[in-house]
């Protein structure tokens, strides 16, 4: 059902306190003696089935979530949720659930679980942090984390006095697109991405699989444009869900997108394509720009990325024939070779270039209006040693490098990193190279857990916190920066099931017991998302009624014609040229490098999205398990026959370090290039707790063995590691 903005006034009317108890219909059954069908409430929350976070409806019948459906005046849903929004209720009634709090009893990693009561639990994790402080100092715990959680951690983690967290958003993610933005033009562009895609007359995609990558919005606005026949070019060397809808599929060599995209910006340049009064209004450094990049021809990047030359300056022609009203996706999940924040820099210049930042179907401005932030209590931190989370990498970002916690844990070099929350993270999917992962965690004194299911990771815990669903707790409010600004609110809409506590008690009753109070200066967290709300002048009644609110007067989407629009850089224009590179000894514009190809008989290992599931968080969730229950390998069909694989065999993939695959379904298609396998990200989980996901299809990460890393920001390439395929027997 799409639910219309009068339904929703409607619903909100119901949930607003008029229900209908006491009506003459209800009385009429009342008098009969029969017990009335209890009627719907529908309550408005914020999804975290994965980051887009979109506006979702609860319907709930009796205390149970029959239905979750998309808020219609929350932008990010616009009245639908993807397939794995839906799924929300999977995770709350799957029966795998963490019900109670658990401590290991066998060796570290073990998984020997007894139940313990949440003062036993919390008391032992105290008591170990207590001891760590003493002997290394509280710089010694570090947090893995990710999502909304990590709020509540983080400022518990800088309460007891360390500053060393890290989220694979920033790694293993988006960092390097950030940094290239933030170098270019002063920022990054946000999350959800402020791309202008329902006024995009060209559109390119370079891996970001829309379709598979299900983020709401997005696919919403990528289906208008499509819709509105704007021209859309895939750079994949699969043929994605997302290709089968472009005009162009460039079928590209892995790992060589970085010359095209250089060979497209000498091609604007040389043919004076390029938006030339945005040029000169609000850039820099263009004639070094121009000389730098003049020899990178569309001859010169067809021998690098298999695309025929002439396609490349057709392309090429149809960007700058559609300027500014064009796109060139930012990409999200960045994490691919040694050279992402350069890739992403050639992004960026090539979207100045066709004047396409702040203009119509490009990428769109921040909205106007900021919201002060408020912490959650006014007590300064404890000083401490400096941060180790960011390694050596001078553009490093705030969310922490996940790569350099692990090697500190090991070589206890810059000092020793004795403890590790994990909240919310995967710690065996989300990073590369599960041997190091495995052996960091035998150096620790205490490793602690709080996840909502016993996935990979939760396992290797020494005690277990389980954590309460989104459906069944208050979390902080997200601002949501799309075109105008709004706030979204996350709220229970049923009481938490088990012995479950939501993210903010747990960080709470934790700090108690290590005497941090005072960084909790409140009793439910409702007391301080209303006390927030007064102090950001907003209605926390309509919002908790409706979901979401806005501001629209906050909108300026674009820079006006003439306007003098100052970037946030140092020199307040769009940096074609770097000097913040420069400065530190990189590259100020993007050169090219060659990145290692697979020899002979191996292929390399991709990976991506399942429209149906997030990353390995989902992999057991009854509902969406039933939609895809594992992942397969695509294999090239002509590479397939040669080898004797058939379509639907099971196959194990085995790395060049002679790592094994768990068995896959081989799904032999033309739909790939022949030197390269791809598989779904997330699955092969190897934890008995999980009735469902138990070894069921491939994890890439276990084939993951070898990463590398991007100077510049820390930044992992993910991409890097060869396979062979053979028949399981
Ligand atoms: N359903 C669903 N949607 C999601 C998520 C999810 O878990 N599930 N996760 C969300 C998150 S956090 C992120 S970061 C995004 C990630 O999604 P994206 O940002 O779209 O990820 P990419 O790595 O850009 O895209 C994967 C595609 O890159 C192709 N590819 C592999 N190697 C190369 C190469 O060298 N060059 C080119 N041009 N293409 C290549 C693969 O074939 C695959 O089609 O998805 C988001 N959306
Ligand atoms: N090989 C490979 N590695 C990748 C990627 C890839 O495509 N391939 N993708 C990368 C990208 S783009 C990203 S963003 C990261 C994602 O990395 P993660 O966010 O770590 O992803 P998941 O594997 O889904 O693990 C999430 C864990 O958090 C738990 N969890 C989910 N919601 C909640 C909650 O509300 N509360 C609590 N307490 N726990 C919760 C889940 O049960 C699960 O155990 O992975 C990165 N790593
Ligand atoms: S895109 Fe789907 S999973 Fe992600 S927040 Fe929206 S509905 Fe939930
Ligand atoms: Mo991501």
């Amino acid at each position: 059902m799409n639910i219309t903005r009068r339904d929703f006034l409607k619903i909100a009317a119901v949930t607003g306190g008029a229900v209908a108890v006491g009506t003459p219909a209800v009385k009429s059954v009342l008098a009969l003696g029969k017990k009335p069908a209890p009627l719907p409430q529908y309550i408005p929350t914020t999804c975290e089935m994965c980051f887009w976070r979109c506006g979702v409806i609860a319907k709930v019948i009796d205390g149970k979530v029959v239905k979750l459906e998309g808020n219609p005046i929350h932008p990010n849903s616009r009245g639908k949720l993807c397939a794995r929004g839906h799924g929300g209720i999977g995770l709350l009634y799957d029966p795998d659930r963490l019900k109670t709090p658990l401590i290991n009893t066998g060796s570290r990693g073990e998984a020997k679980f007894k139940k313990a009561s949440w003062d036993e639990a919390l008391g032992y994790v105290a008591e170990k942090m207590v001891k760590i402080k003493e002997k290394y100092g509280a710089e010694s715990m570090a947090l893995l984390t990710h999502g909304t959680i990590s709020t509540y951690f983080m400022h518990l983690l800088q309460a007891y006095g360390s500053p060393n967290f890290a989220m694979p958003s920033f790694a293993l993610c988006r960092g390097a697109r950030g940094v290239a933005f933030e170098l270019t033009f002063g920022e990054d562009v946000g999350n959800p991405e402020r791309l202008d895609l329902q006024n995009s007359k060209a559109v390119v995609l370079i891996g970001s699989h829309l379709g598979e990558n299900a983020h709401n919005s997005q696919c919403q606005e990528f289906a208008e444009a499509v819709g509105k026949g704007a021209t859309l070019i895939v750079l994949d060397p699969r043929f994605s869900t997302a290709a089968g809808k472009a005009k162009y599929w460039l079928p590209i060599r892995p790992a060589t997108d970085l010359a095209i995209l250089l060979a497209w910006i000498n091609l604007i340049i040389s043919e004076g394509l390029y938006d030339k009064e945005y040029v000169a209004k609000y850039t820099s450094g263009f004639s070094e720009l121009m000389q730098a990049v003049k020899d990178y021809t569309p001859e010169w990047a067809e021998r690098e990325t298999d695309i025929p030359a002439s396609l490349i300056v057709e392309t090429g022609r149809v960007l700058g024939k559609n300027k500014p009203h064009v796109l060139i996706h930012p990409g999200r999940h960045t994490a691919w070779y040694s050279d992402n924040v350069q890739r992403q820099r050639a992004v960026a210049i090539l979207t100045a270039l066709l004047g396409a930042y702040g203009r119509p179907g490009g990428i769109y401005l921040n909205p106007k209006k900021k919201l002060e932030p408020v912490f959650l209590s006014d007590e300064d931190y404890p000083d401490h040693k400096p941060e180790l989370n960011k390694g050596n990498y001078p553009f490093a970002g705030d969310e922490g490098i996940t790569h350099a916690i692990v090697k500190s844990t090991i070589t206890e070099q810059p000092y020793p990193i004795k403890g590790w929350f994990i909240t919310g993270c995967n710690i065996m999917k989300a990073m590369p190279n599960q041997k190091e992962t495995l052996q960091a965690i035998q150096k620790l004194d205490l490793l602690v857990a709080v996840d909502m299911m016993p996935y990979d990771g939760v396992m290797l815990a020494d005690v277990v916190l389980p954590e309460s669903t989104y459906l069944e707790r208050h979390d902080d409010f997200f601002v949501v920066k799309e075109r105008a600004l709004g706030i979204s609110i996350r709220q229970p809409v049923v009481q938490p099931m088990y012995d479950t506590k939501p993210g903010w008690w747990i960080a709470k009753e934790l700090g108690k017991k290590l005497g941090l109070e005072k960084y909790f200066p409140w009793n439910t967290f409702e007391e301080f998302l209303k006390k927030k709300a007064e102090i950001w002048g907003i209605n926390y009644s309509e919002l908790s009624k409706n979901g979401y609110i806005n501001f629209p007067e906050s909108e300026k989407p674009y820079i006006l014609p003439g306007e003098d629009f100052k970037f946030k850089t140092p020199s307040g224009k769009i940096e074609l040229v770097s000097k913040e590179l420069k400065e530190h000894g990189f590259d100020p514009v993007p050169k090219y490098t060659k990145h290692e190809q697979p020899p002979e008989g191996w292929f390399r290992l991709i990976y991506g999205r399942a429209q149906v599931h997030t990353f390995s968080r989902t992999t057991n969730n009854p509902s969406l398990w039933e939609l895809m229950e594992e992942n397969v390998a695509w294999i090239n069909a002509r590479v397939a026959k040669r080898i004797g694989i058939k379509n639907g065999d099971y196959v194990v993939l085995i790395n060049q370090d002679g790592i094994k695959s768990n068995k896959v379904r081989a799904k032999v298609t033309e739909r790939i290039r022949s030197d390269c396998i791809y598989i779904v990200h997330g699955f092969g989980s190897t934890s008995k707790l999980l009735k469902k996901a138990y070894l069921r299809g491939a994890d890439d990460q276990q084939l993951i063995s070898k990463y590398a890393i991007d100077p510049i920001s820390g930044s992992v390439g993910m991409r890097v590691n060869f396979v062979k395929v053979s028949k399981e027997v």
